[in-house]
């Protein structure tokens, strides 16, 4: 849980609820970086517990799912980084609508999200979607899931993924890889995304979300 900061408002914080390691961790990044205090809520959608209390906000019973301070729900990451980045737009995590750069940003974030994240969808628990095929989904998926990373290692810009200025799309970077293929596999395949990862990981700003995410 983070703490609510000097800027204390009179309404309840924003309430995340997520699952250590997984998607839910980016949204927590963003709020974090935007100064909006939140409450944390560990969901584990592979728990009956978990999945019982999500799909009552959300029919996917996926995480991140946020309850904002009006009671609000909101779910899918992209659209909740899109609206952070709005309440807190000097912060520059999603480029402005004058800046020539947003169209690259909004083409990659909806790559990561309609692309490589439905690869877990259907790969992390194939039992889900196949009875005879777990095997082959898990293997497909992984394998098209690296082709895909390697489209994305081709539009970074470097240093970070627009160029000069940090962007929401380097949170995604840091986290989903630390996903399959793993951060190894992308410090030989993908060097420009593992630095990316590497640099995200260094803000101090962030040490919180990755003890409560991603703990030693
Ligand atoms: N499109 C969603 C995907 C969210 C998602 O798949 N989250 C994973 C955890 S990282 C999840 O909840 N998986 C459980 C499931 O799909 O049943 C987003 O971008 O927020």
């Amino acid at each position: 849980m983070v703490a609510a900061d000097s800027t204390m408002r009179m309404e309840p914080a924003w309430r995340v609820l997520g699952c250590r390691g997984c998607g839910s961790a980016i949204v927590e990044c963003a709020l974090v970086l935007a100064k909006i205090p939140y409450e944390r809520e560990e969901a584990d959608y592979a728990t009956k517990e978990g999945r019982d209390r999500l799909v009552q906000l959300n029919p996917l019973a996926q995480v991140p799912t946020v309850i904002l301070p009006d009671g609000t729900v909101m779910t899918e990451s992209a659209a909740l980084v899109l609206y952070i980045g709005g309440v807190a737009p000097e912060l520059g995590l999603v480029p402005d609508v004058r800046d020539p750069l947003r169209r690259e940003f909004l083409r990659w974030l909806m790559f990561l999200v309609a692309a490589v994240y439905p690869t877990f969808t259907y790969g992390d628990e194939p039992a889900k979607w196949t009875h005879d095929g777990e095997e082959e989904l898990r293997r497909t998926t992984d394998e098209h899931r690296k082709s895909l990373w390697r489209l994305v290692e081709g539009a970074v810009r470097g240093p970070w993924f627009l160029g000069e200025t940090p962007s929401a799309l380097d949170l995604y970077v840091s986290v989903m890889t630390r996903w399959r293929p793993r951060r190894e596999w992308f410090a030989q395949n993908c060097p420009r995304l593992y630095k990316i990862a590497l640099a995200v990981d260094a803000d101090p700003r962030l040490a919180g979300v990755w003890a409560d995410n991603f703990p030693a």
